[in-house]
């Protein structure tokens, strides 16, 4: 019987590098390296209830959160895979203080941000946790195009640009000059979604062959939210407009398709991808709750800004609620948090009319 063949995730790599005549595959090679790591940290996930990779590795990250052994193992999967690859300059991750440099001589052109276990806390639990990913051109290129090398003068001859590693600088960039961000989502499949800037597109892993196969093309969330997903076990720690909107969400308006159902796992990819595919805003607004924390707890350089680029590449929208949109917030430091509301475009209108205190 004939099985038309699946279009694999390098295939579309090869197919969007293709639509840029000038690129060689700087973006695409990085890509591809991205995605070993992700098989990588999948089958490791996938074991974690047998194998003795439960439990505490007794060390805390930077967020003074217990790093689970998981954390780690993805954390230095994916450190050392990129900092060989040939394509990154420099990264930073959730689970380092300090930026992260490349190997001496495997410098690249682009920077990588990521957080390698989001929603750690829930492995235990056997709930959906993710990897999410940011990349942008280092700030010593001269913007060119975001899937090759710079060329040379010469013609053919090829240099990637800039030969020493990059800086803290190269990484706190706006989120509007990401060139690609996404994730992979580690729940009853594992599948990837990312965007470069031309839509938003689904992978999913099939473990059997070992393959990312195209199963969500051109992904667009719903314009109106059905779900709302906030820890409501803040209220008490909100301003009186972030609670007038969620009390506000919970009334009834059949007509206006109110009360929204409450969804909301404690896992920011899980909550993120349902809220993308089936419609929904997500909250994690400014709270009072923890005063080291007043922006609330998300952070942007590699959960906030490439979240954003894949909900607006979706048709969504992502703001802070305090009059910014995530993808224009200009970067401070590497582990900046901010207030992130993001999810249906019609829904986070709303949302900021009313934290802004229109309504
Ligand atoms: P809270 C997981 O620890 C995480 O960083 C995100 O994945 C998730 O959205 C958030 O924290 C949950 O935080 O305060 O609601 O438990």
């Amino acid at each position: 019987m004939y099985r038309p063949l699946g279009i694999t995730v390098s295939r579309h790599i090869m197919d969007l590098q293709r639509m840029h005549p000038e690129a060689t595959g700087d973006l695409s090679g990085l890509f591809n390296e991205l995605i070993v790591a992700a098989k990588t940290i999948s089958a490791e996930v996938n074991m974690a209830g047998l194998a003795d990779v439960l439990g505490m590795s007794g060390k805390t990250n930077i967020q003074g959160e217990e790093v689970q052994k998981l954390d780690e193992f993805s954390n230095n999967t994916i450190k050392k895979r990129m900092a060989r690859c040939g394509y990154v300059c420099v990264m930073t991750s959730e689970e380092e203080d300090d930026i992260i440099p490349v190997s001496e001589g495997y410098e690249g052109k682009y920077t990588l941000a990521f957080d390698p276990l989001d929603g750690s806390s829930n492995i235990d639990v056997n709930v959906s946790i993710g990897t999410i990913f940011s990349i942008h051109r280092r700030k010593s290129d001269d913007g060119e195009p975001s899937f090759g090398r710079r060329s040379t003068d010469s013609g053919d001859e090829w240099q990637s640009a800039g030969d020493e590693g990059g800086s803290a600088e190269d990484l706190l960039q706006k989120g509007n000059r990401q060139v690609a961000a996404g994730y992979i989502i580690y729940g009853s499949s594992t599948m990837l979604v990312f965007t470069t800037g031309e839509g938003v597109h689904g992978f999913t892993l099939d473990p059997s062959v070992g393959e990312f196969y195209l199963s969500h093309p051109d992904i667009k969330i719903p314009g109106k939210s059905k779900y709302f997903s906030v820890n409501e076990g803040n209220y008490t720690y909100w301003d009186e407009n972030m609670r007038c909107y969620i009390d506000y969400l919970k009334e009834q308006d059949l007509e206006g398709g109110r009360p929204y159902s409450s969804r909301y796992i404690g896992s920011l990819v899980a909550d993120f991808h349902r809220n993308l595919i089936s419609g929904g805003i997500f909250l994690y607004p400014k709270d009072n709750k923890n005063p080291a924390k007043p922006s609330g707890k998300l952070r942007l350089l590699y959960e906030a800004a490439p979240l954003a680029f894949v909900v607006e590449q979706a048709g969504g929208r992502a703001i802070t609620g305090d009059g910014r949109d995530i993808l224009e917030i200009e970067p401070q430091e590497l582990h900046q948090r901010v207030p992130l509301i993001i999810g249906c475009r019609y829904d986070v209108d709303e949302a900021e009319d009313f934290l802004s205190g229109k309504r």
